[in-house]
This record gives C-alpha cells, sequence and structure tokens, in this order.
C-alpha cells in the first residue's frame, strides 16, 4: 500500500487572513474558511464579509472576530490592516466575479498576498492588469481552480509526465449541472446569471473555467485554438447555461469541453478522460478517490487514493488511509496548504519545495482568455479563434 507522505510541510506560526465577501448567506466563503483550517496554516482574524456595511459587521460577529476587525468596506480593510502590527498577511477574495479586480488589486498594492475565486475578472483586459499588479507587487497570487487539489488528480498529471500514457492524442472533459435548469432567482443565481457581476460568460465562465483548467493542468497541454458554441436554453436568461468547445492542442492533440447547467440529473459531474499513443486515464468528481488507467492491450485498472498504484503526487496531498473517502473540502484544503507553503517561504525568505502546486496569475488569466474567446467563436457561428 502506498504511504501516505503528507507535504514536507512549514508549520512556522498561522498565517493571518482576511477575507473579502462570503457573509451571511453566501455558500463558498464557508468552503474557503473550512479549506484554511485544515492543516492549520491560517487563522481568520478579520474581513469584509458583504458589500453592505451591515451586513459585513454583522457576518464578522457571527463568526467570532473582534469588532474592531470586522470592516464595512474592503478598502477601509486594506488600509487599516497594512498599518497594524499583526495586519493580514493574506486575503481570500470569494465575491461575485466583478468585484475580484477592485479587490484583490487593492490588497496587491500593499503587497498582501491574494488568494481569489475564479474566474479571475470579468474581462481580460483586467485579468491582465491583475497580472501585472501582482508582479510588481510580489505577493503571491493563487486561483482557486479548486478541482485541481485532488489527490487522484494530481496521480493523473504525474502519470502523465512520467509518459505511462505516451503522448496526448485526446482530451475529453465535461462539467455538467442541472440546477438553473428552470429559471431560478437565489443568492447564488442571481449574479452568476447577471453579465453585470458575472461577465461575459454564464455558464462558461462557472465551470467551463473549471474543466478548461483541469483540461490543461492533467494534460500539461496548452489549447492553441477553441471553436465554441454558447447556449441559453431558459428563455429570458442572459447569459449562457450551455458550451461545447473544440479544442486544438499545441502538440496536435485534440479535444472536447462540455458544461452545462442544464442537464438534468446532473450535480457537479466534473469529469475528464484522456487518451495517448499507450494507454488512457480516466477520473470523475463525485468518485474523487478512484482513478482508472488503461494501459492498451491490458485491462483497465483502477487506481485507488492511498491504495497501490498510487505515488508521492497523490500520497502528499492526503491526509487519511486508503478506504476513508476525501473528498471536496479536502481538495479545496490542498490549494490553501500548497499556497501556505508559498507564502511561508515568502515570509522567511525561504524556498518553496518543487513539489508545489497551485494555480497561479497566470492560470486565472488563461481561464478569462478561454472564456473569452468562447464567447467570440460563439458569436461567428463557432468559428475557430486562436488562445
Ligand atoms: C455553482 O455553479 C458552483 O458553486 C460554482 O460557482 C463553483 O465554482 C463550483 O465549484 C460548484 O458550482
Amino acid at each position: 500500500m502506498m504511504a501516505i507522505t503528507g507535504r514536507d510541510e512549514k508549520h512556522l506560526g498561522r498565517i493571518r487572513l482576511g477575507m473579502v465577501g462570503g457573509g451571511q448567506g453566501a455558500f463558498i466563503g464557508g468552503v474557503h474558511r473550512v479549506a484554511s483550517r485544515l492543516d492549520d496554516h491560517y487563522t481568520l482574524v478579520a474581513g469584509a464579509f458583504s458589500s453592505d456595511p451591515e451586513r459585513a459587521k454583522a457576518s464578522g460577529r457571527e463568526l467570532g472576530l473582534p469588532e474592531e476587525r470586522c470592516y464595512g468596506s474592503f478598502e477601509e480593510m486594506a488600509k487599516r490592516e497594512k498599518r497594524l502590527k499583526d495586519g493580514i498577511e493574506a486575503v481570500s477574495v470569494v465575491t461575485p466575479n466583478h468585484m475580484h479586480f477592485p479587490v484583490a488589486r487593492e490588497f496587491l498594492k500593499r503587497g498582501i498576498h491574494v488568494i481569489c475565486d475564479k474566474p479571475l475578472t470579468t474581462n481580460l483586459r483586467d485579468a491582465k492588469r491583475l497580472k501585472d499588479a501582482a508582479e510588481k507587487s510580489g505577493a503571491t497570487f493563487a486561483v482557486t481552480y479548486n478541482y485541481t487539489g485532488y489527490p487522484m488528480v494530481r496521480q493523473a498529471r504525474a502519470m502523465v509526465e512520467a509518459g505511462e500514457i505516451g503522448e496526448i492524442r485526446l482530451v475529453q472533459v465535461e462539467y455538467p449541472q442541472d440546477w438553473l435548469t428552470e429559471e431560478v432567482h437565489n443568492k447564488q443565481a442571481d449574479w452568476r446569471t447577471d453579465p453585470e457581476m458575472a461577465g461575459a460568460g454564464g455558464c462558461v465562465g462557472d465551470i467551463g473555467t473549471h474543466a478548461y483548467h483541469m483540461a490543461c493542468f492533467v494534460s500539461g497541454l496548452q489549447a492553441e485554438s477553441i471553436a465554441a458554441e454558447l447556449s441559453t436554453f431558459v428563455e429570458g436568461r442572459r447569459l449562457d447555461d450551455n458550451v461545447q468547445v473544440m479544442l486544438r492542442f499545441t502538440n496536435g492533440a485534440r479535444g472536447m469541453l462540455w458544461a452545462s447547467q442544464v442537464a438534468v440529473g446532473n450535480e457537479n459531474g466534473l469529469r475528464f478522460r484522456i487518451y495517448g499513443t499507450k494507454g488512457g486515464l480516466e477520473w470523475e468528481q463525485e468518485n474523487p478517490n478512484w482513478l482508472w488507467h488503461a494501459p492498451f492491450g491490458e485491462p483497465k485498472r483502477r487506481i485507488t487514493r492511498g491504495g497501490a498504484g498510487a505515488g508521492d503526487a497523490a500520497g502528499r496531498v492526503s491526509r487519511i488511509p486508503a478506504g476513508h473517502p476525501e473528498g471536496y473540502l479536502e481538495g479545496f484544503a490542498n490549494i490553501y496548504s500548497e499556497v501556505a507553503q508559498a507564502i511561508l517561504a515568502a515570509r522567511d525568505g525561504g524556498k518553496v519545495d518543487a513539489a508545489v502546486s497551485f494555480p497561479r496569475i497566470d492560470d486565472g488569466v488563461k481561464g478569462v482568455a478561454f472564456i473569452e474567446a468562447c464567447v467570440k467563436s460563439s458569436g461567428r457561428n463557432a468559428g475557430w479563434v486562436s488562445l
């Protein structure tokens, strides 16, 4: 049985974390908070949890933060925290998409590390500006494409890197959901279906980008061009709720990506299938502890997290023995803990272990470029657009 090695972790005192967004009634803020705590690398010390100052402060109080660290606005938080001796070192940005840019920029300006939800921004221009700001500040910037934190996704990537499936020919990736099958109005749906807040991509921005990041992460390939059709099936909806994309990768491989919010019977069906000259790999998010490997000409094998056949790349981001499921929250926490390694290294001038891997600003920029290319292609009757 494979050893669960864990990361060669630094625990040099918890990172003081702030949060923008993620207050009362928000889903993803709670996920980020749990993810940040799982391996004991962070302590939440401040927040501006809502754009409504009263709600922001009430949310902070509910989380047990001292009154003076519950801010009514992110600007006030950035300014004051920077002045404090024990001010935040990193901030999680978990607002609707349109606020990622102004919020992240405000903290970067002050050299504060940023962990930002996907997609990075609502347009490519802002994404590039944010990249410049991040480079200028020298701060660590992470984008929470959380699904590449799963051990068996890391395992798949390591197998591809080791040449176990040969030269990649095909990358099939999908992310079907069904929660927007009908017109829905609630805190989650409202901003995701509003172009002012979500950006030009609906389904393609919200979950298509997860699938795209997954395809590139596991294959190690870059897409060269895409042809996409965005559809809106629910009448009156202002953004796409389904996207189908063909991809051409730089090495000549071909791919297909499907994401949908109206595929009845699907919850979070993120899945990849990747085929090379020597074999194939298949994985699905709803059963994340298993990876299927088909060496060409041999029976298909099931590699399990922590079990025989799984290697170091999976072991270092696993916590518990094989057969006990690890899932969404642990995968999310892996991203936070990898980022912590980079932040702690920055704190003491040390080096980050080469095995540390998390989605960075470049991945965020690529995600936004993908969204824009899909929108453009769809507007041209699914014509090919280069990336
Ligand atoms: C809603 O579609 C949503 O919460 C996405 O916004 C997340 O990124 C995805 O992880 C789960 O679904």
